[in-house]
């Protein structure tokens, strides 16, 4: 081999193992962190060995025939080995072979795709819509058991009890998104016109990511989100501070922050309960903000929402997450401060 060539295949070699031993692969979905990602699980294992065992039949004996007739020097070019094209039982062998191996796969994933589908018993109910290029969820009012009694309206961080299964609604008013968290479900597609609907549950209190699986437009690849399983007493904070209406600042630079909501057109999209509550008709959907700083990330969960010159560089050019919906006019610095102020009360 040349040593050219023999380079590239080193490099490629050692790209590919490098790449197989992250450390840090929050997106794993080999690493199951609930019952219905271990469904999967359960079911991908026996059929990759299913997968290695015709891997290793089908190449070895690739290999070896390659290896065991090879052209030998010395050998007569005129001396053709015995063909046997039309073999009727060798069609029929590899035709009824895999086929059989493909049905016994069945058998085994029909009823998992039924179990996947089915709406678990005493769930939680999230309505989950796909945005451009955000995730919103609004967590139906009149479920007493989890405390939810009003309506609960979120974005980019979906909050989840550990331990009990969650039944979301998805839909989305425009293009096709997947909603995809691999360590607690597999993807499922959110088509205009349909409703889907999809469970998830985390075995323990933890956060787990995601992200938007399906191409969906400019900004797809920042279109990530956060699942967040608390504990019992977490989640009992979580849904009383959701369900706490924000107190109107009445003086200072968050009062001012909270004038210029209006006057810069914020309000026009962004709802906040109890001061903002008429979006325009025409404005894009928006996340609400109402609940905005109980949050970790913003914008798709690309931005630190604890780093302060995230959200200010936000404010000053929303086009920096490419082919955002949010469109804003010249805003000043000091501008910029008293919004931040406001925002920063919208716990
Ligand atoms: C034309 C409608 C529109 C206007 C006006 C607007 N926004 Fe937005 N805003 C959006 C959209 C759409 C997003 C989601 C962008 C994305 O994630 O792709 C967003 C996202 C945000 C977010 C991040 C929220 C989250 O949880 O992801 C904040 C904070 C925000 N806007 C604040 C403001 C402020 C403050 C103003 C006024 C200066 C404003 N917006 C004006 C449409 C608007
Ligand atoms: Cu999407």
């Amino acid at each position: 081999m040349a040593r050219r060539s023999k380079f590239v295949l080193l490099t490629l070699v050692l790209a590919l193992a490098t790449a197989g031993c992250a450390s840090n692969a929050p997106q794993d979905s080999l690493d199951p962190a609930g019952p219905f990602a271990e469904t999967i699980d359960n079911l991908f294992m026996p059929v990759v060995w299913v997968a290695v065992a015709v891997f290793i039949l089908v190449e070895g004996a690739i290999v070896y025939f390659v290896v065991r007739y090879r052209r030998r020097t010395g050998d007569d070019d005129d001396d053709m080995p015995v063909q046997f094209h039309g073999s009727t039982k060798l069609e029929i062998t590899w035709t009824i072979l895999p086929a059989l191996v493909l049905g016994l796969i069945a058998v085994f994933t029909i009823p998992v795709i039924f179990e996947l589908n089915a709406k678990p018993a005493g769930a939680l109910e999230v309505d989950v819509t796909g945005q451009k290029f955000w995730w919103g969820y609004t967590y139906r009012g009149g479920q007493p058991a989890f405390g939810v009694n009003e309506d609960i309206v979120t974005a980019n961080e979906l909050h989840i009890p550990a331990g009990q299964p969650v039944y979301l609604t998805l839909t989305s008013p425009d293009v096709i998104h997947s909603f995809w968290a691999p360590r607690l479900n597999g993807k499922q597609d959110v088509v205009p016109g349909r409703i889907h609907t999809w469970s998830i549950q985390a075995f323990e209190p933890g956060v787990y990511s995601g992200q938007c699986a399906e191409f969906c437009g400019t900004s797809h690849a920042n279109m990530r989100l956060k699942v967040v399983a608390h504990d019992q007493a977490g989640w009992e904070d979580w849904v009383e501070q959701m369900q706490s209406t924000p107190i109107e600042p009445i003086s200072g630079l968050a009062a001012e922050g909270f004038e210029l909501f209006t006057q810069k057109g914020c309000a026009g999209c962004h709802r906040v309960e109890g001061a903002f509550e008429a979006v325009a008709a025409d404005s894009p959907p928006a996340p609400d903000l109402t609940h905005l700083f109980s949050r970790d990330c913003f914008a798709g969960c690309i931005y630190d929402l604890d780093d302060r010159n995230e959200l200010e560089a936000w404010l000053r050019d929303p086009q920096r997450k490419a082919g955002s919906l949010m469109v804003v006019g010249e805003i000043t610095e000091e501008e910029i401060d008293a919004l931040y102020a406001y925002l920063e009360t919208l716990e």
